[in-house]
């Protein structure tokens, strides 16, 4: 019952914040949608008869203080990609690019007047996205999507995006965080912990590679997506890609970490917070297809120590992901939206599974990526 009012509050309020921005027609409704874990997201419907369909989000400020920044980094990369796509007439960039719903005073977000920030993007009607992946198709346009992004935005100078969040990707400041909370351990949860602490702390050195060839000023720092689960690629219904999105975190960053990002979701053969960890277990045919995608569109940019950079960060990507799992579980469940008390803790035992699998594989994955570096 609580939580029935709860969401019918929530629905109102989704609403009534839709209401302030140039939306075609009147609003038949809003829906919960998606399945993020930092904003709350609705699919609003409304009865126009050209276009109905909207996404509105309502942006969580504690953790992206700087809304004002993000929303123009979002506007400047939308900008970008729908000039590199002009070619293919309007209709088709509206398909492929996120397009950002104005509000009435021509702003690209609203502040309520109870201090949240909502915006509103259109929603791309006719397409899916995956959780967890079915075929090979998908893992090519997976990678061919994330290439292509990468590329699209090469000449868009890092300068002119904001850093919005930070050390994002720093597995260093990832671990000081995880410090920070093993000595404050504001809930008690350090003790049950324990050998999870260790086999983290035991490969501490060895996730250092990219950081340190980053600070050696060996990698190009170029604009990179920064959270390329799978379920960001929109394809359509024959599995083509259609549009990459959740352009939150886009900003100045390696292009290994979308590389190993997006093959800690590929390759997992479960979700990634799979309980029973005996079901995660590699999908190499997925990884294999998701490369070849990958360097078709990327390989003519990367340089060599970029391809040297790509195997370290698919096993960096799910290890830090596990580490600010981890941290979180042990702050109390301060970050990410948990669906039960202990999913932080189920979250990070999952991705520390994954981290063992890829140990087990890592030559598999070393080779594969090799030959399709030769063969390309
Ligand atoms: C968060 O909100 P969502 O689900 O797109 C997180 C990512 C993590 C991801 C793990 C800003 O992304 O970094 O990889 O959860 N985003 C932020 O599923 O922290
Ligand atoms: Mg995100």
């Amino acid at each position: 019952m609580k939580s029935e009012v709860m969401s019918t509050k929530k629905t109102e309020n989704s609403i009534r914040s839709a209401q302030n921005f140039k939306l075609e027609g009147q609003i038949l409704d809003s829906i919960p949608f998606g399945s993020g874990h930092i904003n709350d997201t609705f699919k609003i419907t409304t009865d126009s008869t050209n276009y109905n369909l909207y996404l509105l989000q309502r942006i969580n400020h504690h953790i992206f203080q700087d809304v004002h920044g993000l929303m123009n980094n979002i506007e400047m990369v939308c900008n970008h990609l729908k000039e590199k796509l002009a070619h293919l007439g309007n209709k088709e960039v509206q398909k492929r690019t996120m397009t950002i719903v104005q509000t009435h005073d021509n702003k690209n977000y609203y502040q309520d007047d109870r201090g949240d920030y909502w915006r509103v993007f259109h929603l791309i009607p006719d397409t899916r996205s995956y959780d967890i992946l079915e075929t090979q198709e998908q893992a090519f346009s997976g990678g061919m999507a994330f290439g292509q992004f990468q590329k699209q935005l090469s000449d868009l100078d890092p300068k002119k995006i904001v850093e919005i969040l930070p050390n994002f990707h720093n597995i260093e400041f990832r671990l000081n965080n995880l410090r920070d909370a093993i000595t404050k351990d504001p809930v008690n949860r350090v003790i049950e912990v324990q050998d999870l602490l260790d086999y983290i702390f035991e490969r501490e050195d060895k996730m250092r590679t990219i950081l340190e060839l980053g600070r050696a000023n060996k990698l190009p720092l170029r604009i990179t997506h920064n959270d390329t689960k799978f379920n960001n690629v929109l394809l359509d219904k024959d599995d083509n890609v259609q549009c990459v999105i959740d352009l939150d975190t886009v900003m100045p960053g390696y292009v290994a970490y979308d590389f190993g990002d997006a093959i800690r979701t590929i390759i997992n053969s479960a979700a990634e917070d799979e309980a029973d960890v005996s079901k995660i277990v590699l999908n190499i045919p997925l990884f294999q297809s998701f490369t070849v995608g990958y360097l078709s569109e990327a390989k003519d940019f990367l340089t060599e120590t970029e391809v040297e950079s790509l195997i370290p960060a698919v096993h960096l990507l799910p290890y830090m992901q596990a580490v600010r799992f981890l941290t979180d579980y042990i702050n109390g469940d301060t970050y990410y939206k948990v669906a039960y008390p202990e999913h932080n803790l189920v979250r990070t035992k999952a991705q520390l599974k994954l981290v063992h699998e890829l140990e087990v594989n890592n030559e598999k994955l070393t080779d594969i990526l090799a030959e399709n570096l030769m063969s390309n």
